[in-house]
């Protein structure tokens, strides 16, 4: 007993100790920082399921034999001893040699790195966590061995002999013990509120997976063929749910239980609604296809897409509440406080804006605002798309201002007619003779009738439009043009089914949305 006490008090035995702390460190605030990011990607789990990867068939039978259920349990005890003795040499390491301790700690980031972003649906972005962990971690342990170097260097003197200052190595190993328990205190809180934070989100992710969309009364009507422009490159016309735009003010990603979600319909109503998530399953649904635009598009820019989204039209939710006679706008409001400001009437009149709850066949991504967010065709965004909507009260323009309204911009927000050349690109090199000029253009409610295309200075002419599946979603056109060598600018504009044609007039998207015509410079070879 005495020989392991007087062990304990060698600097290498601190040292063990310091790597202990240190690996600690790299993990618990990995798990703390990585509970914001993908839920499966945690170092914890990632190191757990690759190491399940790469355990042979053999010692997995041998783990399910030997601790049945509780093979897991053991999978994690088996990894904190690997983990704890590498710490332990590490630390050492560090003591002897601080640039191979280094070497070895980011030898350790790496692996954890590489475990955590080859899981399944985990981005490159997920190994932050990691990297801000392995720094941290080896900052930690810098600060606990560096004291151990100057102990070392002070001879262990014995206690009586009144040599100088005999207490100054005790002392420093008392300051040790109590840096290094501190650490490694702080980071086993820090990892399980990591692990309980993750843990309450994957809950959520498992519940949406898990989620049946039910079939709904009125289908989306089938779209047409040849919706999509021959042009090769130009945007699908259906925008897959992993490359829709994304636009909102939330810093992490609300996550709501769904069988906690209610929305609130009050204000000027003459009945008070409360609707929970099984109201709207229960409910008949309908779905059609509907473009999203985002005020903030630049001219030719690409924050728009186009969605199959199921949900409830909100005109029911209204017939029940019955809004009283003045009202003239429906303020929501999502669970983080954003809020935007919708006439009342574009929600009562037959262009279908709904509680959505699919989003082309599938739950709502979290990030476009699961379990329930709001869709209306012919608005942008700001003014009519709330994501994880909670609460929608009727209300009047003249009354309440909803949160872009309150800083500068509109307080309405119908979109415009736009176009946008997608093919080729700006300052793309072509080979002279044919080229293909191809593109999308939109103005919701209203449809598109013509798309005219102007190359340099010559007269415009009329592109081929493709197929249109409604008035509330994109159309997509495509142009032959005859290309002589030399820089040459393709000017596109459209016209709408009312038969105004888009204004050339340039306009910055503060505070109603961009406008002019997207021109752009290729050089012919
Ligand atoms: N809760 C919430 N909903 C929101 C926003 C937001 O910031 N917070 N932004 C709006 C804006 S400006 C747009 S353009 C659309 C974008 O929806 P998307 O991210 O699903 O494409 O969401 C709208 N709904
Ligand atoms: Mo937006």
């Amino acid at each position: 007993m005495n020989k392991l006490l007087n062990w304990l008090k060698q600097p290498a035995a601190l040292a063990a100790l310091a790597g202990v702390a240190a690996a600690a460190v790299v993990l618990s605030v990995a798990e703390l920082i990585g509970a914001f990011f993908t839920a499966r990607a945690t170092p914890i789990l990632a190191l757990g399921s690759t190491f399940i990867d790469f355990t042979p068939l053999w010692m997995k039978n041998f783990a399910v034999e030997t601790f049945g259920t509780n093979d897991k349990a053991a999978l994690f005890v088996g990894m904190g001893l690997t983990i704890f003795l590498l710490a332990c040499a590490l630390g050492v390491v560090a003591y002897r040699r601080w640039a191979l301790g280094v070497a070895g700690v980011l030898l350790m980031g790496v692996v954890i790195v590489a475990s955590v972003v080859t899981r399944a649906g985990v981005q490159p972005l997920d190994a932050i966590p990691t990297v801000l962990g392995t720094v941290a971690g080896l900052v930690v342990l810098r600060l606990l061995v560096a004291p151990l170097w100057r102990l070392k260097a002070w001879p262990e003197a014995p206690a009586d002999t009144g040599a100088e200052e005999p207490i100054r190595p005790a002392a420093s190993r008392r300051r040790f013990f109590a840096a290094a328990g501190i650490t490694v205190v702080g980071a086993g809180i820090a990892a399980t509120g990591g692990r309980l934070l993750s843990a309450a989100r994957s809950n959520i992710i498992q519940a949406r997976e898990a989620l049946q969309l039910p079939v709904p009364v009125k289908p989306a009507a089938a779209i047409p063929a040849g919706v999509q422009s021959p042009v090769a490159g130009v945007t699908p016309w259906l925008t897959p749910n992993g490359d829709f735009y994304r636009i909102d003010t939330a810093l992490s990603v609300p996550e709501i239980n769904a069988d906690e979600w209610e929305l609130r319909v009050h204000g000027l109503v003459e009945q008070e609604v409360r609707l929970s998530f099984q109201d709207l399953l229960d409910a008949d649904l309908i779905e059609s296809h509907v473009t999203l635009t985002c005020v903030s598009n630049p001219v030719g820019g690409n924050l728009a897409g186009n969605a199959r989204w199921l949900g409830l039209p909100i005109r029911e939710v209204l017939k029940r509440a019955r809004p009283r006679a003045g009202a003239d706008m429906v303020l929501s409001t999502s669970v983080d406080g954003f809020s935007a400001s919708t006439p009342l009437e574009v929600l009562q009149d037959d262009r279908d804006a709904m509680l959505a709850i699919g989003m082309n066949g599938e739950p709502l991504p979290l990030e476009h605002g699961y379990p329930v967010r709001m869709v209306v065709p012919g608005l942008y965004g700001f003014v009519s798309a709330t994501k994880w909507v909670v609460d929608l009260e009727v209300t009047r323009f003249a009354d309440n201002k909803a949160y872009w309204t309150q800083r500068g911009w509109s307080e309405r927000g119908p979109i415009k007619t736009m176009a946008r050349v997608e093919v080729p690109r700006s300052f793309a090199k072509v080979p002279a003779g044919r080229v293909a000029i191809g593109g999308t253009a939109w103005a919701q409610t209203r449809g598109i009738t013509k798309v005219e295309v102007q190359i340099d200075n010559n007269p415009w002419a009329e592109a081929v439009l493709s197929g249109e599946a409604s008035l509330i979603t994109w159309r997509q056109w495509s142009f032959d043009w005859d290309a002589t060598p030399g820089p040459h600018y393709i000017k596109v504009r459209a016209t709408d089914g009312t038969g105004e044609v888009q204004t050339d007039r340039r306009a910055d998207p503060v505070p109603d949305g961009a406008s002019g015509w997207q021109s752009v410079m290729v050089t012919v070879e």
